[in-house]
């Protein structure tokens, strides 16, 4: 019941921000998958082209994450290994660059635990 939960809020909330967006039924320009594990994503440098609408797919390795985009205001839980995935869209509408960050306590590491987006 309680990993049905958490899958619900991932859903809800993934839903959520698609729906923020207004463009839940389009079909992303481009599908980056990323894993999380303690204490990297991989990958960790994005390139994307200005404009696209991009969906991410994360995944953990082993315990829970979040992926978090502060300057997009986005923030989703990253389920446990074998709990599923999380999926949230972003369109890149300016060029620059993009810090994303796990976003839920890991372990150690947890504050190394960045990566970048270039948009271009
Ligand atoms: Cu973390």
């Amino acid at each position: 019941m309680v990993v049905l939960m958490r899958f619900l809020a991932v859903t809800l909330l993934g839903f959520a921000l698609l729906a923020a967006q207004g463009d839940k039924d389009k079909k992303p320009d481009r599908v980056v998958s990323i894993v999380a594990e303690r204490f990297t994503f991989n990958p960790s440098r994005i390139t994307l082209k200005q404009g696209e609408l991009v969906e991410f797919v994360l995944t953990s390795d082993d315990t829970d994450h979040g992926f978090r985009i502060p300057s997009a205001g986005i923030d989703v839980a990253v389920p446990p290994q074998g709990r599923g995935e999380a999926r949230v869209r972003f369109i890149a509408r300016e060029k620059g660059r993009f810090a994303f960050e796990c976003s839920r306590p890991c372990g150690a590491g947890h504050n190394l635990m960045r990566g970048s987006i270039e948009v271009k």
